[in-house]
């Protein structure tokens, strides 16, 4: 069995797994490179041959423990012919919404749409570099997704005023998100992919009140369904106060920690697997500390089942060389 899942499943707590969010992106030459000949993100994400290549280029460089897909959470909406693009320094962009129509959406229809993703994810599995490794599906939560087809652009740029006032829409939206997802899940699992990770990126913009209704069960019944095809599941709430709340109520084999989570508080309050934790920008400073934090994370969680990740994605000014030194690290502990 691959470590991750030996962590995840048997909960073993003396191997230390490592893989790392956005490993396969911008802070690789070779990624960029593909990129520079391949200005439409969308069409880059569904050219399996492409697309299965970036997936694997960390892998021929680090010993990392899995491959994560290249694709985006916002393939779905895609799927769902809203209309998405990525503009440079702007991030994803999308269209307007039409709920009419998507309510109406074949699944099959959606499928074809988004087919090479499934192709993608079968050539890296087969592949001879995931031998003894895992290869890791994700979806965006539906509060996530949700966030950016009502918005139509990053909140980080700029968030609706009126964004939280339609509960109709919102609750509309939830309804027909959870079931293309399912159906998103299914396909990767079919695929190859061993484990699903649920990225809910914009969970922290929501009070503690709205949080049950957008997040916890939504992500509840997807979980569920995971569960139920023997895949195990990691989410990742980005930004919430109350993880121990979330994993009581949600429920994950595992669970990835931001950057802002304290790993000792955490490392007590909660059972299950964690992953994840280190702030992405340390991989910006030096050797020494990047050393003297990965350090503090594994002796917190010692005596814990634990997969060494990041608490967001890598940030694409990295050195390829710091990545280096923390997978090394990491196996030398
Ligand atoms: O070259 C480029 O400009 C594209 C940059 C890029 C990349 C490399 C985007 C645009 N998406 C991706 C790939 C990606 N996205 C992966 C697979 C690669 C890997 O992890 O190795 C995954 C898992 C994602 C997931 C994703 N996309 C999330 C969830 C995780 C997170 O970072 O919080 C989110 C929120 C997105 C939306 C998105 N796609 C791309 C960007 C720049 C963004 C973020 C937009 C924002 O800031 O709101």
């Amino acid at each position: 069995m691959s470590l991750i899942r030996e962590v995840i499943i048997n909960k073993k707590n003396n191997i230390n797994p490592v893989w790392i969010m956005r490993q396969a992106g911008r802070y690789l030459p070779e990624f960029r490179e593909i990129r520079k000949n391949n200005p439409d993100f969308i069409k880059l994400c569904l050219n399996e041959k492409l697309s299965s290549e970036i997936t694997l280029q960390p892998l021929k460089r680090f010993d990392l423990d899995a491959a994560i897909i290249f694709s985006d959470i916002l393939m779905l909406p895609y799927g769902l012919n809203q209309k998405v693009e990525f503009k440079k320094n702007l991030g994803p962009i999308l269209g307007d919404l039409n709920l009419d129509e998507v309510s109406k959406l074949d699944e099959i229809d959606f499928v074809k749409k988004i087919y090479p993703v499934y192709k993608a994810i079968n050539l890296v599995s087969k592949n001879k570099l995931i031998k003894n490794k895992t290869t890791i599906g994700f979806v965006g939560a539906p509060w996530t997704l949700l966030v950016y087809m009502i918005n139509k652009q990053s909140p980080k740029l700029k968030l609706k005023d009126n964004f939280f006032k339609d509960d109709f829409l919102i609750n509309r939206i939830l309804i027909i998100l959870e079931k293309f997802l399912k159906v998103h899940i299914k396909n990767q699992i079919d695929n190859g992919a061993e484990i699903i990770q649920i990225f809910d990126s914009w969970a922290g913009l929501l009070n503690e009140k709205d949080l049950p209704n957008f997040v916890f069960i939504p992500t509840l019944n997807l979980v569920e369904y995971i569960k139920s095809l023997k895949i195990p599941v990691i989410c990742f709430p980005k930004g919430i106060k109350n993880y121990k709340n979330y994993c009581e109520i949600v429920k994950p084999d595992a669970i990835c920690i931001d950057y802002e989570v304290d790993p000792i508080k955490i490392s007590k309050e909660i059972k299950i697997p964690i992953q994840g934790g280190l702030d992405p920008k340390i991989l910006l400073t030096d050797k020494n500390n990047l050393k003297k934090n990965i350090i503090k994370y594994l002796d917190i969680f010692k005596d814990h089942p634990y997969i060494f990740n990041l608490g967001h994605g890598i940030l694409p000014d990295t050195d390829p060389n710091m990545m280096d030194y923390l997978v090394k690290t990491v196996k030398d502990y």
